[in-house]
């Protein structure tokens, strides 16, 4: 490690070098003419879509949505091959659009942020990273995404297991050979769902550790026809109009008929071709699937129904459709063919909510009940989500004070941008914004756009800080419950929405429920007001 290296003076430190970190990249430095740079952890650029490898990732997004709408070049340049991207695809695409715009010269590879102590007397931040360089900024900018700090659970007995054991996030760039082995996979959430049906075409035996039954819905892949590319190329306007002005960020709409007002065989029928499309439509079929309970539990019965129509055994089908939670109180998997691997004989299913894991052996994992031998395990168990990428950074503000302090009793944020107490510390996607409610590529998109009129402003009028200030974010997290209250999600108490699945984790909701065209107003707002909550000096 150097650490004799001169301090390198910059406009804008970005962590990450995902989706968002690049494209913060070319605002700052294309379009505003900064001096920016990105520090990347990774050996190459990607984030999320560069860690998650395991088999079966896609996007559960559809891929005329899931990519970059500001440059109408990139747009007509870059073609998809399928419905749902799988990961390869979306990080082809992520390398083509950092050799497109040349971004590679000022992203730092396989380095890691250690350190970001922000200078009260300069208002500037001092970054170290691992390698030993040291840069004095002017902003930070995090842009690590919400979901990229795998959690693997404290299982005792993990260090005694002699074979191998993977956590989906952090998957072996050569892979993972499956053939003839007995594998276990703990965790049925959306990464989970992805990844059996594949693992289970492969192994010898797979069993699957399932805690909580959960809701999935079929995506129907298929390659993207000839007449459809060119469609979502000549209609990509329209169809970015559509993205950015619901509440999903999808290009469709959530339709405005009440599931509990339609009359039944209208609202069966509606679900049946809202199943057969395929993918996160379903959600969208009535506007208070998600507001109502009685009207989320005629989805939650039709989905119930499906799965024990899929799955043969009915104590299997059983086990798989007791669903103690409503239906997208969760984020919904998407998948391909899920149920419909329990009918194979080599799958079988442990049901931990009668028999939970008591520990793991040199031979496998053993519940309360039983042993089941294995030679490979896979964490499928998830992230410390939203908070947890961006906590583990050692980020010194304002009286020495860290963010990991600050947020200790639950991330404070003001629309998820900024954080008092953090001057010139832009949080892309941060905790109190829709993000993970919302499809991700328009959500980084608004908000690099807005940190950058933000930034492009301030140099007009000359003026080098802008903080937001305690009692606006006070007022913001208010507006962040109160949204959330006004839907089911805070219902789920094992969600991690709520932080629930890191034990220790104080348990707030955290992203923004109230739709992402209803939140991009309010920032809107805020900006042609003069940035009200954030003072500038
Ligand atoms: O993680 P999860 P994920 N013992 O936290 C179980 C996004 N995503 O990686 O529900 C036993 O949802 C846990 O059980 P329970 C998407 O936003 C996107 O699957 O806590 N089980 C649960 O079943 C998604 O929501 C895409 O009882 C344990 C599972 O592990 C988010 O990432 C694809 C356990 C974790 O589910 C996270 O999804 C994939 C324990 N100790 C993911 N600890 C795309 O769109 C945890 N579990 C591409």
């Amino acid at each position: 490690m150097n650490t004799s290296a001169a301090i390198q003076k910059v406009d804008a430190i970005i962590i990450g070098s995902g989706f968002a970190g690049m494209y913060q990249l070319h605002s700052l430095r294309d379009k505003l003419g900064l001096n920016a740079k990105v520090i990347e952890r990774g050996a190459g650029v990607g984030g999320t879509w560069y860690w998650n490898r395991y088999p079966g990732a896609r996007c559960d997004s559809e891929s005329h949505t899931y990519m970059y709408y500001f440059s109408k070049e990139l747009v007509q340049e870059w073609e998809w091959s399928e419905r749902y991207p799988q990961q390869p695809e979306i990080l082809r695409y992520l390398n083509f659009v950092a050799d497109r715009l040349n971004l590679r010269s000022d992203i730092q590879l396989n380095t890691a942020m250690t350190q970001a102590h922000f200078n009260e007397s300069t208002n500037r931040w001092l970054v170290t990273t691992d390698t030993g360089e040291q840069y004095d900024a002017q902003f930070l900018i995090t842009a690590v995404g919400c979901l990229s700090n795998a959690n693997v659970p404290k299982i005792p007995g993990i260090s005694d297991f002699k074979g191998d054991w993977y956590h989906t996030g952090q998957w072996p760039h050569e892979g993972v050979d499956f053939t003839g082995k007995r594998v276990g996979i703990i965790g049925t959430g959306s990464t989970g769902i992805q990844a059996i049906p594949v693992i289970a075409a492969q192994a010898k035996h797979l069993t699957v550790f399932q805690r909580t039954a959960n809701y999935s819905l079929p995506a129907r892949h298929h390659p993207l026809s000839d007449e459809f590319k060119e469609y979502a190329k000549k209609h990509s306007a329209d169809i970015y109009k559509v993205m950015t002005s619901n509440t999903n960020g999808h290009a469709f709409y959530i339709d405005d008929r009440s599931a509990i007002e339609t009359p039944a065989d209208v609202r069966q029928k509606t679900y049946e071709e809202k199943w057969e499309m395929g993918g996160f439509q379903f959600r969208a079929s009535f506007r208070d699937l998600l507001t109502d309970e009685a009207a989320n539990k005629t989805a939650a019965d039709f989905i119930r129904q499906k799965i024990r129509g899929i799955v043969k055994d009915p104590k299997v089908g059983e086990i798989l459709s007791d669903i103690d939670h409503p239906f997208a109180g969760k984020r919904p998997p998407i998948d391909d063919h899920y149920f419909e691997t329990y009918n194979r004989d080599n799958v079988s299913l442990v049901d931990l909510r009668s028999a939970p894991i008591e520990k793991i052996t040199a031979k496998g994992i053993k519940t309360t009940e039983q042993e089941y031998e294995v030679d490979i395990i896979v964490f499928a168990t998830g992230f410390d989500a939203m908070t947890g990428s961006l906590v583990r950074l050692d980020i010194v503000g304002r009286n020495k004070r860290t963010l990991k302090d600050y947020w200790s009793a639950g991330p404070k944020t003001n629309l998820g941008l900024q954080v008092p107490g953090f001057p010139n510390m832009f949080t892309i996607t941060g905790p109190g914004s829709p993000s993970v409610l919302s499809n991700m590529p328009p959500t980084i998109e608004q908000h690099v756009e807005w940190i950058s009129d933000c930034i492009s402003k301030m140099k007009a009028k000359g003026l080098n800080c802008v903080e937001t200030s305690e009692a606006a974010s006070e007022a913001w997290q208010k507006e962040v419950d109160r949204a959330a209250q006004a839907t089911l999600l805070p219902k789920v108490k094992h969600s991690w929405y709520l932080g629930a699945n890191v034990p220790g984790k104080p348990q707030v909701f955290m992203p923004y429920a109230g739709g992402f065209a209803h939140y991009r107003t309010i920032c809107d707002k805020v900006a042609s007001e003069g940035y009200t909550g954030f003072q500038m000096s």
